[in-house]
């Protein structure tokens, strides 16, 4: 079996650091990858990070995580909550999900409330910063191990 966990990002995640630091802080996707990495190589499994501004993308990763992930992490940004697509792609993997989201959005605007993702996630952290990664891919390694 695998021993990567696939840490999938959707739109605007690419700009982590940059784009609204008071909201989603100044660290980026390489210090996302970095702090996963340290949590799981330890444990004896690897992380793939992998970022699209597309929703048809996110969906073929997921395929593709179906034979190459044992788990996966993901924020699928902003379509969280509005893709039934990316929700029907994760119905077809068979490992553990993770939900992450940085901000803490049930603080936010109601439209950020909702998550189609959240039916089908073992867990769901928000508001943890990038550290809701590496604790979800800590969980991911005790789930698998
Ligand atoms: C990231 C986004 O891009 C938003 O669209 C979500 C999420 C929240 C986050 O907090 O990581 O609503």
């Amino acid at each position: 079996m695998s021993k990567t966990i696939h840490i999938l990002n959707g739109p605007n995640l690419n700009l982590l650091g940059k784009r609204q630091p008071e909201i989603y802080g100044s660290d980026t996707l390489e210090d996302v990858e970095r702090i996963c990495r340290e949590e799981a190589q330890p444990k004896g499994f690897e992380v793939a990070l992998f970022q699209s501004n597309f929703e048809g993308e996110i969906v073929e990763q997921i395929h593709r995580a179906r034979d190459a992930a044992c788990a996966i992490v993901i924020n699928a940004g902003a379509y969280t909550h509005t893709s039934v697509a990316i929700l029907d792609a994760l119905n077809t993997f068979e490992g553990p999900v993770f939900e992450v989201h940085i901000s803490n959005v049930h603080k936010r605007e109601n439209f950020r409330h909702h998550s189609f993702i959240s039916q089908r996630a073992e867990g769901v952290l928000a508001g943890f910063g990038i550290e809701g990664y590496a604790l979800a891919t800590r969980r991911a390694c005790s789930v698998l191990s």
